[in-house]
């Protein structure tokens, strides 16, 4: 072999050695996008099917009036014993009593059930008030509201001779007076949209915790209640939220503003919903906002920029920062409510997921550390599974004693 002829074959091998390089990089290219284009697809199924369940799950069921039982008789007179006439009860509101007192069941096992046990017919003593003490911590009623109960009863305790029955009736007080007081200080008992302006109520708060879901139900109240209502769909970091709106919107019949552009700007959304808003004469604008950003310093700057926006738009809009808790989430709960009240001007907290939880006590956390108002609760996923918060009902229905 010439030196010419080894040059050149040195010369075709590194040539077909760069050809197969080249051919094997493409390869691993192509695969790689391919199995890109699987996830994609295999994300766009499961939010597909995540939406079909939500709307499988969601046909406007009208409660059905069932046994005369303990359920029956217990809500029928928690009814009474707040003024309702028996013409004026509703099987709506039956049910909603019903689900109430089943969604407190877990909370209640943990402490009324054993506090009764504890007490039996006998009168209360100092060590039935350490028990009920140790109660109500584990039912995540939290440190300032258990010390502020505990403290009454044994001022109580040292004046006169309390009873089994009359120690709960006297917690039942105690327990309202801390959730009433919030809602006192804030001038009004039910937050409902005032005629003539435009309300806009933003519903903050981490992940996960039933944001969307509350404005739906809330947009079917509304609706109904005659408030001419609007989502914004102002949560543009989760892929699916605007679609999850949409299906809730059309369940209530109200519109959805949305861009469904990538990372659209949550203010810019808010600012064509005000415009609709304004042009149509609507009384209560929803705002369903992201819980998931990079940084929580993100969340707050965008719910400021938003606040700015309606601030200058609708100087006069009447504006509720509604934070939602899922009482599942106990002291954790309590935490986010500290945490976003410090930078987020909240007007108010939505306690969702009361059912099948054991931690609805948080409420009374909420109340008393945070200071805030509840406005409404959330007792399952349907449509109809939130009502305005009522302090009687709730306390009621957590210490039921069956
Ligand atoms: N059992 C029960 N589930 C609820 C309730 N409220 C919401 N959920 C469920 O909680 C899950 C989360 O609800 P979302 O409304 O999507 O929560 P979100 O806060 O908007 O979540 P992000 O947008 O991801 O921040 C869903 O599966 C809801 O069906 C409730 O009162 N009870
Ligand atoms: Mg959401």
């Amino acid at each position: 072999m010439t030196n010419t002829d080894s040059d050149n074959s040195r010369e075709w091998a590194a040539q077909a050695y760069a050809l197969l390089k080249k051919r094997q990089e493409q390869q691993k290219q192509e695969l790689e996008k391919q199995e890109q284009q699987k996830q994609e697809l295999e994300k766009q199924e499961q939010q597909k099917q995540e939406l079909i369940d939500i709307s499988n799950k969601e046909n406007i069921v009208e409660p059905e009036l069932g046994e005369f039982d303990d359920n029956f008789t217990w809500s029928a007179m928690v009814l009474a014993a707040q003024g309702k006439k028996i013409n004026q009860i509703s099987i709506d509101e039956i049910d909603w009593l019903t689900k109430l007192r089943r969604g407190l069941e877990e909370t209640r096992k943990g402490f009324v059930t054993e506090l009764l046990d504890k007490l039996g017919d006998d009168p209360l003593t100092p060590e039935s008030l350490d028990d009920l003490e140790t109660l109500l911590i584990r039912a995540d009623v939290g440190i300032d509201s258990t010390d502020k109960v505990i403290n009454s009863l044994r001022k109580k305790l040292n004046e006169e001779v309390v009873g089994g029955e009359a120690g709960i009736k006297f917690l039942k007080k105690e327990l309202k007076l801390i959730i009433d007081k919030p809602i006192k200080n804030s001038g009004s008992d039910l937050l409902v949209p005032q005629k003539g302006k435009l309300n806009v109520w933003l519903l903050v708060g981490v992940n996960g915790v039933g944001k969307t879901t509350t404005l739906g139900k809330l947009a079917y109240l509304s609706s109904k209640s005659n408030y001419k209502t609007l989502i914004a769909a102002a949560d543009t970091f989760r892929a699916a939220a605007v679609e999850q709106l949409k299906v809730w919107g059309d369940r209530s019949n109200v519109e959805v503003i949305s861009n469904q552009s990538k990372n659209a700007d949550p203010a810019a959304v808010v600012f064509d919903a005000i415009n609709s808003a304004k042009k149509r004469n609507v009384d209560l604008l929803l705002v369903d906002t992201a819980g998931r950003l990079q940084t929580k310093n993100n969340l707050m700057d965008e719910l400021a920029k938003i606040k700015k926006i309606i601030d200058k738009k609708v100087p006069d809009a009447i504006i509720e920062s509604l934070l939602v808790l899922d009482a599942s989430q106990g002291q954790n709960g309590l935490k986010q409510a500290k945490s976003f009240a410090k930078s987020a001007d909240l007007s108010g907290a939505i306690i969702t997921k009361l059912d099948g939880t054991s931690r609805g006590g948080v409420s009374l956390a909420v109340s008393e550390e945070v200071n805030l108002p509840i406005r409404f609760i959330g007792a399952g996923e349907g449509i109809k599974d939130l009502r305005p918060f009522n302090s009687y009902e709730f306390v009621e229905a957590m210490l039921a004693d069956k």
